[in-house]
Parts: C-alpha cells; structure tokens; sequence
C-alpha cells in the first residue's frame, strides 16, 4: 500500500462521504454532528452551538475523520437478540478489534458465568439486583473502580461518590495509561496537573514544539493551529523518532488553500531514539546555558533550584548527550537557536514522552527547557499537555483518583454529611497486580477496555479471570468482554454522550467546561449512565447514607454538588440557567506566580537513563494507527504509514538488511513478556534506525508491567524485543489483505 505524502485533506472528505452513506445519508450524519454535544474523541474541546465541530474560539466547521468514526460508531445498528446464542465465547474470542466494535450497538445487559459458553441476555432487574448482592458481600477494599475517559462529569462524580461511600479508595482512570505522568511532572514543576494556557494563547505563539506525538492523526483539529503558527512566519518543531507524514505535510479541509495545496506543518523535524527525549532536552537545556539565552532574572525570581540546575548542565558530556539521544550536536544546537530567538514559544507533548519508565522525569525536561527562558506564567506560552479522551481532564477533576485533593474531601464530607474513607487506593495497574494476587473480588469499569489497554495482555486476562464480578457499562463489545471475563461477567449497555436525556458537561484539555445538550436515543435498552449508577447505589447503600440516590439521577443535582465541592467548578452550578460554558478558575498562568508551597516554579536535573535494548534487540514503541480510536479500531489500514494490515513489524530498511529479514516475511516478535507469531516485516524509512513499531492494542501481549516509579504509568514506548524468522515464512500477495472474519459470520446487527 502507498504511502500518502500529506496528511488530512480530500481523502479526510472522501471518508466523510463514505461513513455517511454507511450511516444512512450526510443529511443524517450532519445531523448528529451538528447536535449540542462535545466531541465524542480527543480532549481539544470541539462543542458549542454546532457540537463537536466547534471549538473554543469558534472555529466552523472542523471535519475531523475521528470524530466521524465516533459518530458513526455509535449511530451502528442494535447487535441482533440471536448474536448471543449463535457466539460463543472462543468465537468473541476469535474477532478482531474491528469485527467486535461493528458487532453494533449493546442495548441489552448480558452475563456470563464461568463454565457457561456463551453470554446471555438478563433483565435490568435481574443485572442490577445481582451486581447490588455480589457488591453488598464483598469487602470494599476487596473491589476497584475503573473509569475510562468519554463520561461525563456527572456519571464520574456520582460513580466515586458512590465507591468511596460504599467503603474502598480504589478509584483511578485510564489517566494512569495515559497522562499521569504529565499531571505529576507538572504539579512537582509549576504547581497545577493541567496545561498552563488557553487556546487563545496559541494565537500569539511563535514557536510550537510537538514532541512525542502525532497530532495529524490524533488531534487533527490541532493541525489548523499549527498551520497557522507557520502562516505567521513561526516554527514547529517535532520531535519524534518517527517522522509522521501529517507533521511534514497537512491539509486542513476547513481551509481552501490548505486544503489545495497542502500546509507545511513542521519547520525542524528531529528524529531521537525512542526514549532519547531525556538526553535530548538536557542537550537542548545545556546548549541555552552556553549562548546565555537563559533568562536569569526569571530563573532566580520565579524558581526554585536554578544553581542546582544550572551547576548539573554545566556537568553534561556531548558525547553522552548525543550518544543517549541519537540526535547530532549540530542539530541540537539548531534546535537551541531557534529557541533561543523564540518570543513565545508553546511545549506540547503526548504519549511519546509519558509511556516511558521515566514519563514524570521527561515532562519535568520540558518543563525545565520552558522556564529556561521565562515561557511559563506570561500570555502566549506555556506547557501543553495534549489530552486523549475527549474528558479525561473532567474526570480527574471530579474526584476520579484513588486520592482526593484536601479541599475536595473536606468538602464532599461536610456537604454530604458523610464521612469518606482515608486508607490509600489502588492505581490502574495495581489494581490489576492486587486481582492477580487474590486480594480483590470484584470490578466496575465505567467505560474503556481495561483488558486491552493495560500491558501484558495475558497477565491482566488472567488477574481478571481471579475475580467473583466484572461489571463493564459499554455502548460496543471490545476485547474486553471477550478476553477480560471474571467468574461472573456483565455488561451493561449505556447511552451516548449525545443519546443521554438530560444534559451533561465535559472538561477541555484548555481547562474550559462544555455543555452537552444530550439527544433522542437511537434505540431502545442503553440507560443514561447516572440513572444507572444512581439505582445501583441505592440497591447496595440505601439507608446507610443521608443521601438520597434517587434525587442524584437528575444531573442538574449532580451539578449543584460539583459546584459546592470541586474548586473552580462553581459556575457549573449555574449553567443549566445560564447555558455559559467557562474556563476553570485557578488553571492557567499568565503571571509568573505559582500554585506551589514557594509560590514559585521548580526546576530538576536528572540522571540520564542508558538506551533500552542490547545487542540484536531493537527498542519496540507500540502505538496507534490512523484507523483506530485506542482499543477500538475502525480499519485495519493505516494511510498515513502506508500499511494495509496491523499484524506487522516497521523496521528501517537498515535494520531489515542488520537482521537479514526480508520484506512480508514472518517472524516471531519476542519480549521479556511474551511473544507474537506471524507478523509480517515492513521496512519503513521514517523511523529510526534501532527502533521499530507496532501497533496497540494487539502488540499488549508484548508490553511488560514496567511502570514510571513515580506516575505508575507503564513504559508503553518502550519495550526491548527480538525477531526470529517464523517458519510461516513469507507471506504471498494474495494473502496480504487483512485476515478474513475467523467465524461464520450472520448479519450481527440490525439497522
Ligand atoms: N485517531 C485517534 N485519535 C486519538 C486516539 C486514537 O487512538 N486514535 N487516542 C486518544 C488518546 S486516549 C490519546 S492519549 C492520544 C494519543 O496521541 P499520541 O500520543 O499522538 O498517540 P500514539 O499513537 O501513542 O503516538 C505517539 C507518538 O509518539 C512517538 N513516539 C514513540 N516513542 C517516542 C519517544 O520515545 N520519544 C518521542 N519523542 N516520541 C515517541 C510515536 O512515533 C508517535 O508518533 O490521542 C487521542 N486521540
Ligand atoms: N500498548 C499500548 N497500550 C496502551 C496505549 C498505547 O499507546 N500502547 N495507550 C494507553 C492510553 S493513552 C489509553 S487512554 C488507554 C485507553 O484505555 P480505555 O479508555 O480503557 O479504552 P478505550 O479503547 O478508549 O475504550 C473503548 C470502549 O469505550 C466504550 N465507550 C465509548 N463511548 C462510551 C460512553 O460514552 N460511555 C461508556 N460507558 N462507554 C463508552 C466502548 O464500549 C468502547 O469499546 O489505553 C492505554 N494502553
Ligand atoms: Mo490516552
């Protein structure tokens, strides 16, 4: 398959043209996206009159392919009554990502029990009575709660609520395979977990690093800012060691001449080792130092540790620098210039600089290059941590973390007259660890695939497998419900952001709350996800707390008690009357004063951690494709890296040659946590050499549980692997298409 040479553009149009036939016409699919609703995919905040395809600024219309995948998901016909008892569960087993998320719509609960084959369908009395008795024996600090990041504020607020009070701290969210380790590394650095600017502030940015990301793909509606940096006469400057063709080359299809003619997106693109960053920032740092383009004034004015900092830079060797980064010395000073001659410069980073087992020590590196030169605490520049799910940020926010902030908890016990429980939580993975060591019984997963997103993949099938309950509240099947199966599973099917009947608010990776009018389901059996939770928590705690859960189905309730118990929340009390979206209070910095103890900023040296990987290993990173949103995928091509297929290995052409592969041949993919067999080699110039990629969720199986000390989160980026050639050998053209469905497939949904 060929490589496209720029990212976004017609074939972006083409593909809306196509999904909307799929969903029964544009005027349909227009509909929908036009409904009041935030945007069902990443966390930029699309919302507004037009829902998800306008932003914070005002921006119409901003097609974005992933918000069109979303929509269409979720408009998917119902799965068919007679699904359950035709498959069973060695055939769920057996579909790919793909085949089970356009299985359609759940829109009834279903159980399995072990020993059973197959899930059956059960009433939504008989779901909730048996979750409520199953909960009500279990010890609480025997449970954990997982939430992943498309729900509400209100859904996550009530669902906390509800654990802590039922009795367990064993809260957390898919944040912990995520962001974490930016929320840590940007509180121990300048005091708030959150981005330090507003959209606004892109504005007015001259420089814009984009490092260990691939927007093009994942934030498409970014790609128009970015263009923009570069109309102004700005720079962009990438680093990744992949080079992502819609970071060369983009077409904003909101924008004619773009859309014609192509943007140039980056103006330095600089290719490191994965896990180089560290060396890399420190290189950059160290060469600032040395053309004293460091501003002192602010250094010793507004931060801590700048001596400290300053005394370790001068330490540095080039030969280290450049060794641990892959990245030259001239290249490095190039960087540094430009830098240097920036006015406003923005640091946005994503999954490339958090997936690591230093993630929190890498965004501190960026947060230390960006008070190098006084670009925190002024309009126009700042640290940008790009978000994923599209509230990820609210949910976190609301309460959603095995700890609560101080202000929170004093809050919620006086306004609720209750008292909450002080032991320590579990995070994400911990939980999993706890399940596989027998100490927990039962699950909640509010959303998400937390068999498929979490790493070693048969480490969390089997910590799951030792549980007495696993409760998923889902709108699609995932690999979750077919892999993840606790001795008694059920899956209860929610509504949609847009289907919900009352509205819903959403928090922007720019810190601004959205408004979600909701809409008419599109079928019949999904419940709202609070009315669901609300009844849940009045079967298992009715009587034992002075709250009254059924008032807490109404979200204007949920709300009011939002507003009198989270911080910079207060207007969220008033926006049913006012229908006034906002900023949160207290987020972004435009002084150089600090929310931290000093009242200043935080610099930190580091030790820089050695390369992964021996001799005869290459550093494997495993990440998302242009067809997929996380564990659920869409299509199995990726345009922009010019594959036809997901079971495949990219390798530079060198590395191919190093190893003696050739091209389509198989091999077996080996890591310290397990192995993969049949994966087809592909040489890819745009990476670097010594590294290769994989894509995720199905490369899990390979990902060992090393996890960042201090974030928790695992080093998804970076897994040392060998390749041994497969006796399948190479693989025949005819055979290059994606697998064929393993299973004799009837119709599964109906329209
Ligand atoms: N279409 C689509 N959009 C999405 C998602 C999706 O799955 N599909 N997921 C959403 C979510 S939850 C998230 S968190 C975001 C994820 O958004 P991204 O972080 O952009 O997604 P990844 O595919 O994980 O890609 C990470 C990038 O990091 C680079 N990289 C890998 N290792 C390193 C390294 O060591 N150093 C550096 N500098 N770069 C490295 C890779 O080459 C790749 O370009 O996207 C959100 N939006
Ligand atoms: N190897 C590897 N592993 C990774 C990553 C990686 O880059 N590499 N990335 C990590 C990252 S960044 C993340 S965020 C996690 C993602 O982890 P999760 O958030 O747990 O997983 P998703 O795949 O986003 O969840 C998809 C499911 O959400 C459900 N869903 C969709 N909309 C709604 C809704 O409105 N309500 C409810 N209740 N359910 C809904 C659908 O049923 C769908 O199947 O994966 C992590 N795992
Ligand atoms: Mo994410």
């Amino acid at each position: 398959m060929r490589k496209v040479t720029t990212g976004g553009g017609w074939p972006a149009v083409w593909y809306t043209l196509r999904k909307a036939r799929e969903v029964g016409g544009l005027r349909k699919l227009w509909r929908a996206m036009r409904s009041k609703n935030a945007c069902k995919t990443c966390a930029l905040g699309m919302g507004g009159q037009a829902g998800g395809m306008i932003n914070e600024q005002g921006h119409f219309p901003e097609v974005c392919k992933k918000s069109l995948q979303a929509m269409a998901a979720d408009m998917q016909g119902a799965i068919r009554p007679d699904f359950w008892s035709t498959y069973a569960i060695p055939q769920l087993q057996a579909f790919s990502p793909r085949e089970l998320e356009s299985c359609g719509r759940l829109t009834q609960p279903v159980i399995y029990r072990r020993g059973d084959d197959h899930y059956r369908p059960i009433g939504w009395d008989e779901a909730l009575a048996r979750i409520a008795d199953k909960l009500r024996q279990t010890k609480p600090d025997e449970s954990f709660w997982y939430f992943s990041g498309r729900s509400s504020n209100e859904a996550a607020f009530l669902l906390q609520l509800f654990a802590r009070l039922y009795g367990t701290n064993n809260i957390n969210n898919c944040s912990y395979y995520c962001h974490q380790a930016s929320g840590v590394g940007l509180a121990s650095a300048v005091g708030t977990g959150t981005a330090t600017l507003e959209l606004d502030d892109l504005d007015g940015a001259d420089l814009v690093f984009v490092i260990g990301g691939n927007p093009a793909s994942n934030h498409p509606r970014l790609m128009r800012t970015l263009m923009h940096v570069r109309r102004r006469g700005g720079e962009v400057i990438v680093i990744n060691p992949v080079v992502e063709t819609g970071l060369v080359n983009f077409s904003v299809p909101s924008d004619p001449r773009s859309l014609l003619f192509g943007s140039k997106i980056a103006s330095l693109y600089v290719q490191p080792h994965i896990g180089g960053d560290l060396a890399l920032l420190a290189g950059v740092a160290k060469r600032i130092d040395e053309l004293r383009a460091s501003d002192e004034t602010y250094l010793n004015d507004c931060c801590e540790g700048w001596p400290e900092y300053a005394a370790w830079l001068r330490t540095l060797v080039w030969d280290n620098i450049t060794r641990l980064s892959g990245v030259p010395r001239e290249q490095i000073e190039t960087i540094a210039e430009r830098y240097a001659k920036a006015k406003h410069a923005v640091f946005s980073w994503t999954m490339g600089i958090t997936h690591h087992a230093h993630g929190v020590q890498n965004v501190q590196a960026i947060a230390n290059l960006a008070l190098l030169r006084g670009m925190v605490g002024r309009p126009h520049c700042g640290l940008l941590p790009i978000r994923g799910h599209s509230n990820v940020q609210g949910i976190g926010s609301v309460g959603v973390s095995p700890k609560l902030k101080q202000a929170i908890f004093e809050r919620m016990e006086s306004y609720f007259q209750v008292t909450l429980p002080t032991q320590s939580g579990l995070d994400t993975l911990a939980c999993l660890e706890a399940a596989d060591a027998g100490r927990l019984r039962a699950g909640v997963c509010l959303g998400g695939n937390l068999f498929g997103a979490s790493p070693d993949a048969a480490f969390a099938a089997g910590a799951l497998a030792k549980l007495d309950l696993l409760v998923y509240l889902n709108t699609t099947l995932n690999t979750g419900h077919a892999h993840g199966l606790a001795a008694e599973t059920i899956i209860l099917p929610v509504l949609a952001r847009d289907e919900e009947p009352q509205p819903t608010t959403q928090e922007s990776m720019f810190n601004f709350v959205r408004l979600s009018d909701g809409g008419p389901a599109r079928h019949e059996g999904p419940r709202a996800e609070v009315a669901m939770i609300a009844e849940l928590a009045k079967r298992v705690l009715d009587g034992q707390t002075p709250i009254n859960w059924r008032s807490m189905q109404d979200t204007s309730r949920i709300r009011q008690a939002i507003a009198a118990t989270v911080s910079g929340f207060e207007k969220i009390g008033e926006i049913d009357r006012t229908r006034r979206e906002f900023a949160i209070a207290g987020r972004v910095l435009h002084q150089p004063q600090f929310p931290t103890a000093s009242g200043r900023a935080k610099l930190h040296a580091h030790e820089l951690p050695e390369l992964l990987g021996g001799d005869g290993q290459l550093r494997l990173m495993t990440v998302r494709s242009e067809g997929q949103f996380n564990t659920v995928v869409y299509e199995e091509e990726d345009l922009y890296r010019g594959q036809d297929r997901r079971d495949v290995i990219l390798l530079h052409p060198s590395d191919v040659r190093r190893f003696g592969l050739r091209e389509n041949q198989r091999v077996t993919v080996r890591s310290e946590a397990g192995a993969l067999q049949g994966i087809l080699v592909r040489p890819f110039e745009a990476i670097k050499p010594g590294n290769a990629l994989m894509y995720y969720p199905e490369a899990n199986v390979l990902v060992p549980r090393h996890a960042d000390a201090l974030s928790k989160t695992p080093a998804f980026k970076a897994v040392p692997v060998t390749l041994e050639a497969s006796p399948l050998d190479t693989v025949s053209p005819a055979d290059r298409k994606p697998a064929a469905p393993r299973v004799d497939r009837k119709p599964l949904s109906s329209c």
